[in-house]
């Protein structure tokens, strides 16, 4: 059986990130696709170079044409430009908006039945441009945001309460910005929900409020230290993450940007929701009861994706 193919469209700094872990995880072939000529090519050697020594076996190739992507069973999108400091990711979507087209046909033409991670910010607005441009089924096209941004939550509660990693489970619903909502009364230490752990004193309801903000937060953090970029090692490995359930239909249960038809009364818009990703793509949708404060907070969220995709239509129409 032929190996896997993944085409990472977008050789930058996820880009890159996101070939070194397929490598390690030998994922598949990975060809890296970038409109700067060389910087495709010079990573994909680079990072065949560590195969050696690492111990994995997969072709690494860069390119500038879109035709190179031919027959990709998962294509990641990473092109356009980051955010620097100062920058809303609301800032990066007229020029951002013109790549997802871009990237749309190329993915059209080449790599129809391929599973899309889109990962290119303003990411809910991002994903839902790059689908209508490649119009493959919505349940194969898929923005990442939520499993990064429960990563940051899990990692700040797990270093909060001195816990491994392993053992706190935590997500996020909403849109990945200033409106996503961290789902407390879902999250949990080894199954021990967070409202019983304040109970216990193993966290304080002050350091739990703390760190929510700091994870609506989490991205313009490490764009105010980095100075030139945003975060790339954690957002790969999140896609990383995504792709690798499609590829082992491991139907893991994820935080994504997928398609609502319906589902928590939203329709025709991607937002960020529990889903179950497995070789058929988007599987399900997990739709929970949410109470007030959630529900106030999912629909805040919601409407700020609205108003992104509304600004879209609007520079389609310019
Ligand atoms: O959780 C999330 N979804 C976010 C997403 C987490 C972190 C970063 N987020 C966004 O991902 C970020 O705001 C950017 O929109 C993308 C990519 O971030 P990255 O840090 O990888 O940006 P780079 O290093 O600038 O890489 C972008 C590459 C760069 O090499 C450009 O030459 C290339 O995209 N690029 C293109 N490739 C193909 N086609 C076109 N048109 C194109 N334009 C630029």
């Amino acid at each position: 059986m032929a190996r896997n193919k993944i085409a990472l469209v977008g050789a930058g700094n996820i880009g890159g990130t996101l070939a070194l872990l397929a490598g390690l995880k030998e994922l598949g072939d990975v060809v890296l696709f970038d409109i700067v000529d060389g910087i495709p090519q010079g990573k994909a050697l680079d990072i065949a170079q560590s195969a050696p020594v690492e111990g994995f076996d997969a072709n690494f190739s860069g390119a500038s044409d879109y035709s190179a992507i031919a027959g990709a069973d998962v294509v990641i999108v990473t092109a356009g430009i980051p955010r620097k400091p100062g920058m809303s990711r609301d800032d990066l979507l007229a020029t951002n908006m013109k790549v997802m087209k871009a990237v749309g046909e190329g993915i059209k033409m080449h790599a129809p039945d391929a599973f899309v991670i889109c990962i290119t910010n303003p990411l809910d607005a991002m994903v839902w441009v790059l689908r209508e441009a490649c119009g493959l089924p919505h349940n194969k096209v898929v923005g990442m945001a939520g499993v990064l941004d429960s990563a940051r939550f899990r990692h700040f509660l797990a270093e909060e309460m001195q816990v491994s990693v392993e053992d706190v489970s935590a997500f996020v619903l909403g849109g990945h910005g200033d409106t996503m909502v961290p789902m407390v009364r879902h999250s949990t230490v080894a199954g021990i929900s967070l409202p019983d752990l304040v109970k216990m004193g193993w966290i304080t309801q002050e350091k739990l409020d703390a760190i929510v903000d700091r994870t609506r937060n989490g991205g313009a953090e490490i764009v105010g230290l980095l100075k030139a970029g945003s975060a790339f090692y954690a957002p790969a490995s999140s896609a990383i993450a995504m792709a690798e359930s499609y590829l082992k239909d491991k139907k893991r249960v994820l935080p994504c940007a997928a398609y609502l038809s319906g589902e928590y009364g939203v329709d025709g818009f991607y937002v960020g929701v529990p889903a179950v990703i497995g070789a058929d793509g988007i599987e399900r949708i997990v739709e929970l009861e949410l109470n007030e404060t959630e529900m106030d907070g999912f629909t805040h969220s919601v409407n700020a994706v609205r108003g992104l995709i509304d600004a879209c239509k609007n520079l389609e129409g310019a």
